[in-house]
């Protein structure tokens, strides 16, 4: 399928969504939201795609929810058509682990929709803020939220009340992106961590996927409660029997439960 704001593609079992709206530095607008996620609904679909990738260009991964289409809104336009909800939460409801490869900006929706995902690989040029308050509005696709559990509350105050930007470094230090690359490897280091991932069980990943999310949405002991049920399920897959007989036969597992 075509689609008129993002690139897609796959490479062996990772699927990539390259946002593309280059002259709006990826700006996102409704469009590309719709598009996303029939993008991600079709990688959701095919058995043989295991991780995704969202990715934008070398200067922007996202700056933004796009504020030319937004600015002239009123409030009966954004409660009826529930602004913004609707469509951006297809991130967060996709079971496959999707990974965040960010260089340049991530800015307001863009830092959000990379929150969206299950962790974040930043390039060194990578930069980090919810600027909302600076166009008279607040975050309003989860960033309150997310930033305030990745970074705790002060640094969260901070970026969200200021609306400054926090460099690779920072993002690094507080815990909000998992490793730090050189720009012109992003794409390469990201796919190899990709890589890594697909080769592992696919039902096993969903259910990581599924049990470290838990741990926003549940009490501690509800939570070990519910990964000790997958984890005791894991024991109905092949891939369980595989992965600890290749142990014990010293060679590599080769995962074939779909
Ligand atoms: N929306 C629309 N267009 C944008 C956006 C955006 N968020 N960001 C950049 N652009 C456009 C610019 O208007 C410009 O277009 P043109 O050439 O036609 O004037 C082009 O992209 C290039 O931008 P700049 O010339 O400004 O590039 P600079 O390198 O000088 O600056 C910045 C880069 C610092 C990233 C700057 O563009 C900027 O500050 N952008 C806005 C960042 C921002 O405020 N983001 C938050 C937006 S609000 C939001 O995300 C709310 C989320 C709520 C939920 C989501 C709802 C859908």
């Amino acid at each position: 399928m075509a689609y008129e704001n993002i690139l897609v593609e796959t490479n062996g079992k990772v699927g990539i969504v390259t946002l593309n709206r280059p002259k709006a530095l990826n700006a996102l607008s409704a469009g590309l939201v719709r598009d996303l996620g029939a993008a991600l609904d079709a990688f959701e679909a095919d058995v043989n795609v295991h991780v995704i990738v969202l990715t934008g260009s070398d200067k922007a991964f996202a700056a933004g929810a796009d504020i030319k289409e937004m600015a002239e809104k009123s409030y009966m336009d954004a409660y009826l058509e529930d602004f913004i909800t609707k469509g951006w939460e297809r991130v967060t409801t996709c079971r496959k682990p999707i990974i965040a490869a960010v260089a340049g900006f991530a800015l307001g929706g863009g830092c959000e929709m990379a929150m969206m995902c299950d962790f974040i690989i930043a390039a060194q040029n990578a930069k980090f803020g919810q600027p909302e308050i600076n166009l008279g509005t607040l975050p309003g696709a989860g960033g309150t939220q997310r930033l305030t559990r990745f970074v705790g509350k002060s640094k969260a105050m901070d970026m969200c009340l200021t609306g400054r930007m926090m460099d690779a470094d920072e993002a690094w230090k507080c815990g909000l992106v998992s490793r730090i690359v050189p720009v012109d490897d992003l794409k390469d280091e990201v796919l190899k961590i990709a890589e890594a991932i697909a080769d592992k069980s696919l039902p096993i990943t969903m259910m990581v996927k599924e049990a470290v999310n838990a741990a926003y949405e549940t009490t501690l002991a509800q939570g070990v409660r519910f990964e000790r049920r997958l984890f005791q399920a894991s024991f109905a897959t092949d891939d369980q029997k595989e992965g600890m007989n290749a142990f014990i036969e010293k060679r590599q597992p080769s995962f074939t439960d779909r």
